[in-house]
């Protein structure tokens, strides 16, 4: 069991302003992956039972639960924050807690930073990305080194309350974000601790396979068919420099209707030739641009995703850019070192 990092009296005061609030507020970031979904809505489930009776817990994503993760126990509760606006202010405002879990700064939750930092509510932050924004919570469980914020919360909450409200569903829940997490337990699973924790996951009868079928076996023709033109179209190979890079405009994406959420993963790609050593997938968006970062040994892509003003892990990281769309694809070209490297094979626009 992970044992490391926990400061008793932090893990006494948590239980003790879940055992006294009213109402409860639980935040991820923006386009919430598999582990801010599950660790949302693990520990909402887990506080539902933890605290007084008559008391109000609401989990909350800045643009909503992803179509993928919809099947995830009471994800039907995530208020969406982007068009659940005044829903989100009230609960905030009547918050005397908020929980922000899979997130390290409350940028994170893009169009809801500013109103949950202005919040008076307490705040404790459960997370496992690098740097942790000391100033804005009340009380912090970080843990860099661990697969998932997932894995994080049955450990804290294995400390904080034993097994007593941990049951089938939320198993459910944190078992999605350990498994997207670590890419089906590929990556980021370094540590025993991650296994350990699918263990215990797995004695409350949960379905890994059934869970892994509704992660991964889940695209429309439209999405499979612009992976296609990404492969073919897209994707810009640099040998000596072991980089793979996509980049995506609007016309891109409105030709086959894709958005954000179709290209999650799409980044992976980059690094499934045995050569490449660090792929970047560039999104535009209006008035910005997304940037994905991976790599696969000694490259650290967090560094430079905060040169561009993000953040993330080692070896996945990300940044949102507000120049536009050519001058991020410069920039990111100079960091990874292949400005004015002609790449192996480019087709150029259509
Ligand atoms: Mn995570």
């Amino acid at each position: 069991m992970y044992t490391k990092g926990f400061d008793i009296q932090d893990i006494a005061t948590f239980g003790q302003w879940i055992a006294e609030g009213q109402n409860m507020l639980l935040v991820s970031h923006m386009n919430a992956d598999g582990d801010a979904c599950g660790s949302l809505l693990g520990m909402t489930l887990m506080m539902d039972r933890a605290a007084r009776e008559g008391c109000r817990i609401t989990p909350v994503l800045p643009n909503g639960c992803p179509k993928n993760f919809v099947w995830l126990p009471s994800a039907d509760r995530i208020v969406n924050g982007e068009k659940e606006r005044e829903e989100w202010r009230k609960r905030l405002e009547e918050a005397d807690l908020a929980v922000c879990v899979d997130l390290n700064t409350p940028s994170r939750t893009d169009m809801l930073a500013e109103e949950l930092r202005a919040a008076q509510c307490r705040k404790v932050l459960i997370d496992h990305h690098h740097n942790p924004d000391r100033k804005e919570f009340d009380l912090i469980f970080s843990a860099p080194e661990i697969s998932s914020t997932c894995e994080l919360v049955l450990w804290l909450t294995k400390a904080m309350w034993e097994e007593r409200f941990m049951n089938r569903d939320v198993a459910t829940c944190l078992y999605t974000g350990l498994n997207t997490d670590t890419g089906g337990f590929a990556f980021s699973c370094e540590q025993p601790s991650c296994f350990e924790a699918a263990a215990e996951l797995v004695k409350y009868d949960i379905h890994p396979a059934e869970i892994h079928n509704r992660i991964v076996n889940t695209f429309s023709v439209d999405r499979m068919r612009f992976y296609g033109f990404a492969l073919n179209e897209r994707l810009r190979i640099y040998p000596a420099q072991r980089v793979a890079l996509m980049a995506f405009s609007l016309r891109d994406q409105e030709r086959f209707g894709v958005n954000g959420e179709d290209m999650e993963g799409l980044v992976n790609y980059t690094l499934m030739m045995k050569e490449m050593e660090v792929g970047a997938l560039l999104r535009e968006e209006r008035g910005r641009t997304k940037v994905s970062l991976r790599a696969k040994y000694g490259v650290d892509v967090n560094l430079m995703a905060q040169k561009l003003g993000g953040g993330g892990h080692t070896k996945a990281a990300g940044a949102t850019c507000t120049m536009s769309f050519e001058k991020t694809l410069e920039e990111v070209e100079r960091l990874l070192g292949i400005a004015d490297v002609e790449p192996l094979h480019w087709e150029t626009e259509r």
